[in-house]
């Protein structure tokens, strides 16, 4: 599956008039998906701050002022409180997420693995992204049971020593190989609005729709300007660049769970239907992403009513 896309052909799509490649997303996502089912993810930082890598979008890097404090890494009691309270909430998945660049063993990578059982003994798909692992760092992940791996490429590669300097693209791929040779799933997907050109989106399509396999989850990220980082002024990119790049995303990689992720709150609700409507069908869910503002549960529980899609929670008050 995707294999077979040429860049050309991702290009062609991108250039497409913008109904027309909605409704052709949304024709193919019926042909692989029931329309009204929208997978939900819930964050957690575990460990904020004081990452030593320069991403310019990014709230956690020790390079810039104004972003997140360092903090230590959580108590796995902590998380798992949150992880109960993201499954009342009707959270399917949890994703742990700690600013670190890489991985290194000792207790605290320990202390995540007993968070990953955690996490899977609540009944909950385990996810984390924790910066670079090692092979045998996956396979400990995979032996506790993570379901999921996140790590972004972000940007076409023509794009990406633009956006970090502290490490490359092929750093990136080696660690989702990692990932795929541990037998863990691959999340993997980027961002929008950190001054890349249309090219640069359909080089990232194109891409992710050529691994082998293709991701089995895809976030689509719209930069949330954080103070202090060289992306503090970026402007937003037109809401229809959003919806298109979901579209194309969709059309190329028919089978992937595609998320419509940091961002929904500076798109408002039509712009978000748009992408529902494009072939999006995940979303986080809870009020904070890692250290931003996520819409609250409540007004995502409207969103989904007036759309008609499926919202599925236990009672919040159990
Ligand atoms: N340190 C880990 C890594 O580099 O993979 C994981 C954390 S990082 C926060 C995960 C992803 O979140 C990034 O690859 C980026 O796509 C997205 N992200 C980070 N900061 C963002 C921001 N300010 N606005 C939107 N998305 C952001
Ligand atoms: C992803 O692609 N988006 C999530 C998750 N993977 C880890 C993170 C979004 C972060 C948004 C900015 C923040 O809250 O710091
Ligand atoms: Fe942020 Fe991850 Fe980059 Fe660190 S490696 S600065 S946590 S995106």
């Amino acid at each position: 599956m995707g294999t077979t896309i040429t860049r050309q052909y991702v290009d062609e799509l991108f250039s497409k008039p913008l109904l027309e490649l909605v409704f052709t997303a949304a024709t193919v996502h019926r042909e692989y998906h029931d329309p009204r089912r929208v997978q939900r993810s819930q964050l957690i930082s575990i460990k904020t701050g004081g990452c030593p890598e320069d991403c310019g979008y990014c709230s956690q890097s020790a390079r810039y002022a104004g972003g997140a404090e360092k903090d230590v890494l959580m108590a796995t009691e902590a998380v798992l409180l949150d992880a109960r309270r993201a499954r009342e909430e009707g959270a399917e998945r949890f994703c742990m997420g700690a600013a670190w660049r890489s991985v290194r063993d000792g207790e605290e990578f320990d202390r995540v693995i007993q968070m990953v059982r955690g996490v899977k003994e609540l009944g909950l798909e385990a996810c984390a992204t924790l910066g670079m692992l090692s092979p045998d760092q996956a396979l400990r992940l995979e032996e506790a049971g993570l379901d999921y791996y996140n790590h972004n490429i972000d940007t076409g590669r023509s794009h990406y020593e633009k956006v970090v300097s502290t490490h490359g693209y092929d750093d990136r791929l080696k660690t989702l190989q990692a990932v795929r040779d541990a037998g863990i799933k691959v999340c993997c997907g980027g961002i929008l609005g950190i001054g890349e050109t249309r090219s640069a989106r359909a080089e990232m399509v194109f891409d992710l729709a050529t691994m082998d396999p293709v991701p089995e989850s895809i976030p689509i990220n719209q930069l949330v300007p954080i103070e202090g980082t060289p992306m503090a002024s970026n402007d937003l990119v037109d809401w229809t660049e959003v919806v298109r790049t979901i579209a194309v995303a969709r059309i190329c990689i028919p089978k992937t769970w595609l998320r419509l992720s940091a961002g929904r709150r500076e798109l408002g609700e039509a712009a978000q239907a748009m992408c529902f409507m494009a072939g999006a069908n995940s979303m986080f869910v809870g009020d904070k992403l890692l250290t931003t503002d996520n819409p609250a549960f409540e007004d995502d529980r409207a969103l989904m009513e007036k759309l008609g899609m499926l919202f599925p929670h236990a009672s919040k008050t159990v």
